[in-house]
Order: C-alpha cells, then structure tokens, then sequence
C-alpha cells in the first residue's frame, strides 16, 4: 500500500514555537539569545589565534554547489583591458584602466544565510507573519534584519562524517541530536547551551569530487533527521543557528513520515534557528582534528540584500 506523506504541519502540530517570544515585531528569532555575555564566552573559546573562513567559492566556472533547480552564480567581466586595446574604454585623465564585472546568483545559491521566513506552512512566517509579506520580496522576516544584527558566538564543530568513519556522509544518510552527542562526546567536547551548531557531513566536497550528473541523480542528501524529540532538543538547547556543510542542512526527506524538509518549518520557521548551508568545513574539521579544540569564536554577517530571502556570507572562525 501506498504510504501516506503527512503534511508538514500535520507532522508538526504539536511542535514548540517561538513565536512572540522577542515581541510582535522579531524577524532574528534565536539570534537573540546570542546577548552581549553569550559573544564573550565565545571569545573566551580564542586562544591560539587561527582563523578559518567557510564559504565555498563563489562563481567557480565549474559550477557551485546548488539546489536542484537554481542555478550556479554566473559572473562576467564587463570592463577589463580587452575594452582598453579596442578603444572602449573611458578614458580618464592620467590614463587609469580598470576592470568592473557582474555576477547572476541566487542568493541561496552560495554558502549563505536563509532568512526566517525563507520557508513557511499555513499562510504563517516565523512569528506569524502572513505569507502574503513575501510577494514581491520579503517584507517581514527577510534576510536584512539578520544582516544588520551580525551572528557572534561560541561555534562547535561535530564531525559526523569523522565520527562515522567516512570521508563523506552517504545520500540519504541520517543522524539525530543522540548521535550529535555521541559524536561531541569522541570528540571530547560538550555541546553548550547557545552554541552555534556546526556540523560536518562532507558531502560539499563530494560535489567538489564527483561527477556532476552523479552528484545530482536521485538527488537525497544526508543530514539531521525530525523527530520530536530532535526539536524539543534544540527548543531546549536554545541554539541560535545551525550551519552545515549540506545544501539543505537536514536530510532531503525524512524517511519516517516521508516529508521534505520538515526541520526547515520546525527549526527555521517555528523555532526562529537562523540556517548557515553550503559551508566549507574541511580544512576546520583537519584542524579541529589535529589539535583537538572543537569550540571557537563564529563570526558571521549576510549581505545586506534589501528584502532578500537569504544571502551570501564568508563567516570567520576565530580559534
Ligand atoms: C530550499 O529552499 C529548498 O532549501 P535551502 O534552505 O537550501 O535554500
């Protein structure tokens, strides 16, 4: 018989919300935990002066890690010397060349922050907001308020594909919170109350890896799996943001109930946890690894795309 797929809020109806929790007018939801004390305890986590930055690259002409029907950013010279030796270049007093380019990109279509109300279920944003705010362009719970605020914090990397044993997650390959703690546990470091949840699946490399065509067939990625209890982990956790090395950051459908993306509605929408996607975490992972300090200082800021649903960003890591 054929299985029956739940709507997402259906699977979700009795989840926590934190909706109205920071005022009718909230568009950062648990950024909001990461007060003035909470930056310093991740200063607190700085002491031998390395830095990473977690971007992959942007406009790569072999193509950048995408969901399944954006594009890869596309970037082009609209000025270079070439306009200069035909005559097409402006001539400036002192002879100055120069070089200028565009680039066409979704802003989900790089390592980027979603804004809350990228997703949503019953006409209803994060807080509440009706989904009609996001003709046009996101009225209420865009991606600026996040831009303005700017993300600070004590990070924590689990690496679940280091934990498993693998280079790389498997397509479809599922993990809980209980298997994040396993994880921090080998790891030999706590996952704290306010951290910036890190994690490592190393499927971004594999897109890197791969075969283009293979990458995207049958297109599941792995990652973080629902459950109730997985919610009220991170509801009880009061985690500000979650930032993977995934496109999604949660496994494409939940294998349970057959949903796609439900921790999209559940920890993004409902719960107000800002999503990072599309990070580079390797070279911190081997670090991590090696000198065995899984905690840092997480810096991160969008760009302040006006009415965007998500943007790009190169957060920084301060160990
Ligand atoms: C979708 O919107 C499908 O995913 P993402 O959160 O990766 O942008």
């Amino acid at each position: 018989m054929e299985k029956v797929v739940p709507t997402v809020s259906e699977l979700l109806m009795n989840a926590p919300r934190n909706w109205g929790r920071w005022g009718a007018e909230d568009e950062v939801g648990s950024l909001n935990f990461l007060t003035p004390a909470e930056v310093l305890r991740g200063v607190q986590a700085v002491s031998q002066g390395k830095t990473f930055t977690l971007q992959v690259q942007m406009g790569n002409p072999k193509g950048d890690p995408v969901w399944p029907g954006r594009n890869p950013a596309q970037r082009m010279n609209v000025m270079d010397e070439g306009h200069f030796l035909c005559g097409k270049g402006p001539l400036f007093p002192g002879g100055l060349h120069y070089s200028d380019d565009v680039m066409f990109m979704y802003l989900q279509g790089s390592t980027q922050y979603d804004a809350l109300g990228h997703v949503w279920s019953d006409g209803k944003l994060y807080n509440g907001y009706d989904a009609n705010t996001t003709i046009g362009g996101m009225a209420k719970a865009g991606v600026l308020p996040i831009a303005e605020r700017g993300v600070v914090g004590r990070g924590v990397l689990i690496d679940m594909a280091r934990h498993r044993g693998k280079t790389s997650l498997d397509p479809g390959e599922t993990f809980t919170h209980l298997d994040l703690l396993a994880a921090a546990e080998s790891q030999g470091v706590t996952i704290e109350k306010h951290d910036v949840l890190v994690i490592r699946t190393g499927w971004i490399s594999a897109f890197y890896e791969k075969d283009r065509v293979e990458f995207y067939k049958n297109f599941v990625e792995p990652g973080l799996t629902y459950s109730p209890e997985l919610v009220e982990w991170f509801h009880q956790m009061e985690i500000p943001n979650l930032v993977t090395d995934t496109i999604a950051n949660e496994v494409t459908i939940d294998p349970e109930s057959g949903c796609a993306l439900p921790l999209h509605v559940a920890l993004m929408s409902h719960l107000g946890v800002t999503f990072t996607e599309i990070a580079q975490l390797d070279p911190l992972a081997e670090d991590c690894a090696s000198d065995r300090q899984w905690s840092f200082l997480y810096v991160a800021a969008p760009l302040k795309v006006v009415n965007g649903s998500g943007a790009p960003v190169n957060p920084v890591v301060i160990k």
